[in-house]
């Protein structure tokens, strides 16, 4: 690649003379092979020690990008004859594909490299784009940093394939042409040392001794980390993980009455899924914590410390119930809010076990990623279904939800309870501790504010005169309940609204509103009475410090 001055010293004997070796084809492809796979096991290194620390995804590795790239791409008949004639094996028989084509890319820039080794480095560069193309359009989630060990482990490739194919200055005679083109070297592999190589003409050229001994450490230390990053947790192993589990049976089910659920056109189910339910949180990427290596610590102003794995956890009593969650950035009339079922062990049980001293009023929780939040401890102790929760709606908990535990206190907003990938609980004092959240201003406490939504119509809606119209929304007061609705048009009477069974004071109710559309541009408002009598608070004001206020209202055209 890059031609220098400086006369190599590893080799004795005066410049002029001395000779010039270039690699032969077979050691060309070797290292083409040395090349790629440094390349290779670099990034896949980087990869899993950013998946390890939490700042990567698993499509930040090359590999496993280039695979699913690979399975997406491969036409549908292919498809359908490698499965018709591996079977079973049909992923190994791609996975062979696969390796059978780095391989002969590897060779080919190794064979590149013993010519033009500029050429095989555009090559490379070329075959790095290719890599990040892969990386940056998994369907799976895909962070912005997740191409960077393919960019450093080509780089580790461009420079390994530096160190082979550099022409070494041989000469300083004054009639050697400037920077010239590789010199061509017949093959003479066979030979010895010295028949391998003819004076110096002119030029530049690889150094023999330095060719080998470079391919050979770089090959050693490529094998020792591509094994390393094979041995770091990764997202691949929490998939693993969670699909060789199962949710718990609850002894401890709640019953649901029927008549929980409207069935309003278009209105949000009274279950949020799990692949619609909301997610807010400061990963960047997803933890990978499986729950082999889950461990959780209950420490601090306890008699009895605790430390379970989640066997343990298991062995506890699971309940199962359906508790609406939300978030304190919730605007009014925002999303951030769903009701999943739960399962998982009581916390008050457990702290009952650890044996909670006198004169605590909080827990310090920390997720494996470092995020805290602090949550009072009387939400935890005083019999509400505080849990540690493992499954959401029948399923284990999703990666993103929490898994392998995940804290769900009913009446809390999440920020003051739900930690998810939770691994330590220090029983202590607000007026020692500072979280995330409350570090940044947000209320040390804060219990759910009494809301209502919209949800039917979505945004303004158009009707006709005389048409029957209903309006639909959820109601929510975790703790205290939705003891009813109201519904207002045009700023005139409120006037009742139906309410769906409740299934209990931590959930949500659904409501709906008939209404004959009559001339006009009309707005719609709603808000609610919770279990206390307390009406819903009518200022608005926006989520921070402690979670928004005000009435959720549409417009509404009528011709
Ligand atoms: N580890 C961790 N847990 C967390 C958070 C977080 O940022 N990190 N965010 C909290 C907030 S603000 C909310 S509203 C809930 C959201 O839970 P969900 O993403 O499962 O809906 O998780 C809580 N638990
Ligand atoms: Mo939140």
């Amino acid at each position: 690649m890059t031609a220098t001055d400086t006369p190599p010293t590893d080799t004795a004997g005066d410049p002029d003379r001395r000779p010039v070796w270039a690699p032969g084809f077979w050691a060309s492809a070797g290292a083409g092979l040395v090349i790629v796979g440094a390349a290779l096991a670099v990034a896949e290194l980087v990869a899993a020690l950013g998946l390890w620390i939490g700042i990567l995804n698993q499509a930040a590795s090359p590999l496993q990008a280039l695979g699913a790239a690979f399975i997406q791409l491969t036409p549908e008949w292919l498809k359908e004859f490698a499965i018709r004639t591996f079977g079973q094996h049909d992923k190994d028989a791609l996975r062979g594909g696969m390796a059978l084509t780095l391989v002969l890319l590897a060779v080919v820039v190794g064979l590149v490299a013993r010519k033009a080794p500029r050429v095989a480095a555009i090559v490379l560069t070329v075959l790095i784009a290719v890599v990040l193309l892969a990386v940056y359009t998994r369907p799976s989630t895909v962070g912005p940093l997740d191409g960077v060990p393919s960019i450093i482990g080509g780089a580790a490739g461009v420079a390994v394939l530096g160190l082979l194919f550099r022409r070494t200055s041989v000469t300083t005679a004054p009639a050697a042409p400037p920077l010239a083109a590789p010199v061509e070297m017949p093959e003479r592999r066979s030979k010895a040392d010295d028949a391998d190589t003819v004076p110096a003409p002119t030029g530049f050229a690889p150094d023999r001794r330095r060719f080998f001994k470079v391919a050979g450490l770089v090959a050693v230390a490529a094998v020792a980390g591509g094994a390393i990053a094979r041995f770091l947790p990764s997202a691949a192993d929490v998939a693993a993980s969670r699909a060789g589990l199962k949710a718990p049976v609850p002894t401890d089910v709640q019953q649901i009455p029927s008549g929980i659920s409207l069935d309003v056109p278009d209105q949000p189910s009274f279950i949020t899924d799990n692949a619609g339910f909301y997610r807010v949180d400061t990963a960047f990427v997803l933890p990978s914590l499986t729950a082999q290596d889950w461990n959780l610590k209950i420490h601090g102003l306890v008699g009895n410390e605790i430390s379970m794995n989640y066997d343990d956890l298991l062995d506890r009593e699971q309940i199962e119930r359906t508790i609406t969650l939300t978030c304190v950035s919730n605007e009014v009339g925002g999303d951030l809010v769903g009701t999943a079922t739960w399962i998982g062990a009581r916390i008050d049980q457990i702290l009952a076990e650890a044996k909670v001293q006198e004169g605590a009023d909080c827990v310090l929780c920390t997720s494996v990623d470092g995020f805290t939040l602090t949550a009072p401890l009387d939400a935890l102790t005083d019999g509400r279904d505080a849990m540690f929760a493992v499954a959401m709606n029948g399923e284990v908990l999703p990666q993103a939800h929490g898994f392998p535990v995940r804290m769900v206190v009913p009446g809390l907003y999440g920020y003051v309870s739900a930690t998810k990938w939770l691994v330590d609980m220090k029983v202590s004092k607000f007026a020692d501790e500072v979280a995330y959240w409350t570090e940044r201003g947000w209320d040390a406490q804060a219990e759910i504010k009494t809301s209502s939504r919209i949800d039917v119509p979505k945004g303004f809606a158009q009707y006709s005169v005389g048409q029957e119209v209903t309006f639909a929304g959820v109601a929510w007061a975790q703790q205290r309940g939705i003891a009813s609705v109201e519904v207002q048009i045009d700023g005139g009477d409120w006037q009742q609204a139906e309410l769906s069974e409740p299934l209990s004071k931590d959930t949500w109710r659904q409501w709906k509103f008939g209404w004959k559309a009559t001339d006009g541009l009309h707005t719609v408002r709603c808000r609610t009475t919770d279990g206390t009598g307390a009406v819903q608070i009518e200022d608005q004001t926006p989520p921070f410090p402690g979670g928004s206020t005000g009435y959720d209202s549409r417009s509404v055209t009528v011709s």
